[in-house]
């Protein structure tokens, strides 16, 4: 299968502004924010969607909510929220598990 764009990422095959990284997760900016914040964390392993995580991914997926966290912290945000797009009808484009951390603006419920 082809590499997807954060394979890549994960790679430094292309630039990205990384904010953390671990020996399992990465942490960088969203192209397109949509939020003052808008931060991509995602596992190094290549995992297509949430969806696919099975139950030894349990740890991995703890670890990315701590690595939201951290992030969240670090970038001084005590509320924000947290977005996984699981397939392409939820919006997902990228086929890499990732958690969009946003902060900085108020958010409504529901979300559209
Ligand atoms: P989703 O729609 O949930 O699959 O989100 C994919 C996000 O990835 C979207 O908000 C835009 C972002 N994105 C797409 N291409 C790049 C890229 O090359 N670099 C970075 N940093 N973000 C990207």
């Amino acid at each position: 299968m082809m590499p997807t764009l954060f394979q890549k990422i994960i790679a430094r095959e292309i630039p990205a502004d990384i904010v953390y990284e671990d020996e399992a997760t990465l942490a960088f900016r969203d192209v397109q924010p949509q939020a003052p914040t808008h931060i991509l964390v995602i596992p190094k392993k290549p995992l297509t969607r949430l969806s696919d995580a099975g139950a030894d991914d349990a740890e991995l997926l703890g670890r990315l909510l701590q690595t939201v966290n951290r992030v969240a912290a670090s970038e001084g945000l005590a509320d924000f929220r947290v977005v996984v797009n699981n397939g392409a009808g939820a919006g997902q484009s990228v086929f890499h598990l990732h958690l969009h951390l946003l902060g900085g603006r108020p958010f409504r419920w529901p979300p559209g």
